[in-house]
């Protein structure tokens, strides 16, 4: 597909790249190199609902309210003595604010839908492979500084000192931010299902300063190209792709979650027992079935098997008798960076640890010795919610039918099961994180 078509609503713009070349660059490219000879090139991912927005940075408008849903949620008053109404200028955004860049991983919520439904059954949704994802470096301004700026009072941490107290703080800390969202919106993008495009993240999570939820002009230290969301876009870190939302132009700090199709249609993992025969799934109970399943907001652990990158594929040997496996691997929400990898060839009687080749602590470490971003601000979140490559040769007889297995392991101790290798199967095919990563395959 040419890469400057704009889409329409009918037929928007989504097109992924091959696992194989993703896996080729720690960062991937907005956009595809001109004099590469490379075909398919290797660019990042574009997921529209709707035509690719072409909006004047000088002309346009971010604008920042809260609104009346407010009232239902107990610490409202606190959070918002005044109701919310500012309008911010891209020159706004770039002079009031600390620019801040952090690298991270983008993953739309269907990536690796192929998968789950050539192997477990019928699902709907874009027939995404192993290619809808991408690690990319987002410059911009913290979501918290705008709204603290508009005029929201974030609650101040009680201060504890020890650990074992830590977490239930944090939840009691969280509970106070109870039935507080933040909903983004491009106001002027028609989309298949519903008049513009618009999701949300609970408040907490956006002024959380672990996440460093931005506002972004800038992709891999060039402002966004227009298919990822010129002039601002937002970027949750560690949540799925649905939330960052494109050609940014509204932020409403509300008492629920964005009324959008994106966020309460779509996006949700249904029960197994939800397909679409079921009468439930159909007429009548649906509204209450998707009302009563939650958004999805952090991305699963996950990892994909870039190389081999097909099921059936065949496979030589090198000289050692190994075979040369490649792939990623992305942490659960906030829970990264990744910190092990291990591969299997035989269901998981064997393991091999794959070495991270860029991406999990020893890309930090090694990378980032000194704190050197433009606010001087500690580097550790770069590695935090980005993907970690990874790469293994191991040695095996040659065979038929061999299925590859990789299993991520991050920092917040999150594993991918392996009770449940082939992964589990849900109506939309959202959040495939199976172990087996190909099967079929032919080794020689
Ligand atoms: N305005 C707008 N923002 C959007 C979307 C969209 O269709 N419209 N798609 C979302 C989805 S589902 C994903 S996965 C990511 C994809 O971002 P990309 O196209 O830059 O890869 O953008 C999100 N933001
Ligand atoms: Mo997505």
């Amino acid at each position: 597909m040419n890469p400057d078509e704009d889409g329409s609503v009918g037929k928007p713009v989504n097109r992924e790249t091959d696992p194989g070349k993703l896996v080729q660059s720690f960062l991937t490219p907005s956009q595809s190199n001109p004099k590469s000879e490379d075909k398919p090139q290797l660019v990042a991912y574009d997921r529209n609902h709707g035509p690719i927005q072409h909006l004047d940075a000088s002309t346009h408008r971010l604008t920042i309210k809260s609104d009346s849903s407010l009232s239902s949620a107990p610490n409202s008053k606190y959070i918002l003595p005044q109701p919310l109404s500012t309008v911010l200028t891209l020159s706004d955004l770039s002079t009031k604010f600390d620019r801040v860049s952090i690298t991270c991983a983008l993953q739309c919520a269907g990536n690796r839908r192929h998968e789950m439904q050539e192997r477990l059954g019928e699902v709907s949704g874009l027939d995404w492979g192993d290619g809808a994802a991408m690690n990319a470096e987002w410059t911009g301004v913290r979501v918290r500084d705008v709204l603290v700026h508009a005029g929201l009072r974030p609650l101040t941490p009680r201060q504890t000192d020890g650990d074992n107290e830590d977490m239930e703080h944090d939840e009691e800390f969280e509970s106070q931010y109870e039935g507080l969202h933040v909903q983004f919106a491009c106001t002027t993008q028609p989309t298949q299902d519903d008049d513009y495009y618009g999701s949300s993240v609970p408040l907490f999570l956006a002024l959380d300063p672990e996440r460093e939820c931005l506002l972004a002009t800038h992709m891999n230290g060039e402002a966004l190209p227009a298919r990822h969301g010129f002039p601002v876009r937002a970027i949750i870190p560690g949540v799925i792709g649905a939330r960052s939302v494109k050609w940014l132009d509204s932020i409403v700090v509300a008492g629920e979650e964005s009324t959008n199709h994106y966020q309460r249609r779509d996006y949700k993992i249904l029960p197994t027992e939800a397909d679409n025969s079921t009468e439930k799934a159909n007429e009548g109970g649906r509204d209450e079935l998707w009302d009563h399943v939650p958004a999805m907001i952090d991305n699963p652990i996950n990892s994909v098997v870039a190389v081999p990158g097909r099921d059936r594929d065949v496979v030589s040997r090198d000289g050692n008798g190994c075979v040369h496996v490649k792939g990623y691997a992305i942490p659960k929400g906030k829970d990264g960076p990744v910190v092990k990898v291990e591969i299997s060839l035989d269901k998981g009687h064997t393991w091999y640890e794959a070495s991270i080749s860029d991406g999990g602590d020893e890309y930090y470490n090694t990378r980032h010795p000194g704190n050197s971003n433009d606010t001087g601000k500690d580097k550790a979140g770069r590695a935090k919610f980005a993907w970690a490559l990874w790469d293994v040769h191991i040695p095996c007889e040659p065979g038929d039918d061999v299925s590859i297995w990789s299993k991520a392991t991050d920092r917040g101790g999150n594993t991918m099961s392996v009770e449940q290798a082939e992964g589990s199967w849900n109506l939309r095919g959202v959040g495939f994180n199976a172990v087996e990563g190909r099967r079929g395959i032919k080794i020689v």
